[in-house]
């Protein structure tokens, strides 16, 4: 179902302590202060899932994603974490496809895909990253580039598995540059990922698709761009790691 969801991304933030004082913060808070059905992810590095996720257990609407999986179930991969692990923290969500890891860890739709797989197998739900760089927007190819991402990534999955995917829009040039896509401008590619869900899914699907705009949202915009048809939601980036500023951000669907 088409949900209302403000998903923080604490990229590689935060000490053990650290962490669990700010989603203390922030269960606290949405306990006291949201009033409606929005749903409140926490993508956390793997050292704090499982004791966030006992945190967040008796709080309605709150869940826990990790950031990355490898695509295997287990074996002989210094360092990784698999779908399984994560699962066993009492984690729901997991992020793939960010440009971070597009980037700095070479992960291609090929991989993202075995990637997919994996979380849905284990039940995990994945939050699917897509978006263009500066020149491919500059280039004006870049709903082609979402397109590739889509089909490279997610597209082959059945329509039921396809259902327990949350799609992210975030465009490379607004991550970590403090630039933010314009309502106008987010809205018009929200409105062509779904289109493109609706040509392979059908409506009713489509329609049904979380869609969340990632890419320097902060308190300041996250209104204007929640306001816009397509728009579900939010992945946060640096607004997460405060837990006054989430909660702002949360509160826009109250
Ligand atoms: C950002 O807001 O910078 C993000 O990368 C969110 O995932």
């Amino acid at each position: 179902m088409r949900k209302n969801i403000v998903a923080g991304n604490w990229k590689m933030n935060l000490d053990y302590e650290k962490g669990l004082s700010l989603f203390s913060e922030i269960v606290n808070m949405v306990k006291d202060e949201v009033v409606g059905e929005q749903e409140v992810i926490v993508c956390s590095p793997a050292i704090h899932l499982y004791s966030i996720s006992k945190l967040a257990a008796p709080v309605a609407h709150v869940h826990v994603g990790a950031q990355n999986i490898h695509q295997a179930e287990s074996g002989a991969y210094t360092g990784e974490i698999s779908a399984p692990q994560v699962k066993s923290t009492g984690a729901s969500y997991v992020i793939l496809g960010h440009s971070e890891r597009r980037a700095y860890f070479g992960e291609t739709d090929t991989l993202l895909a075995e990637k997919v797989d994996a979380a849905l197998k284990h039940g995990l739900s994945p939050i699917f990253c897509i978006g263009e760089t500066k020149e491919e927007r500059e280039g004006g190819n870049f709903f082609e580039v979402i397109k590739t991402q889509l089909a490279g990534g997610v597209f082959h999955l059945s329509a039921e598995e396809f259902t327990k995917v949350v799609l992210a829009y975030e465009p490379v040039w607004a991550i970590g540059t403090g630039l933010t896509a314009s309502p106008e401008q987010a809205q018009e590619v929200h409105a062509f990922i779904r289109s493109a869900v609706a040509e392979k899914y059908g409506e009713e699907i489509a329609d049904n698709t979380t869609i969340l705009y990632g890419g320097s949202a902060n308190p300041g915009n996250a209104r204007d761009l929640f306001s816009q048809k397509d728009i579900d939601g939010g992945l946060i980036g640096g607004a997460s790691l405060k837990s006054r500023d989430f909660l702002e951000i949360v509160k826009v669907f109250n």
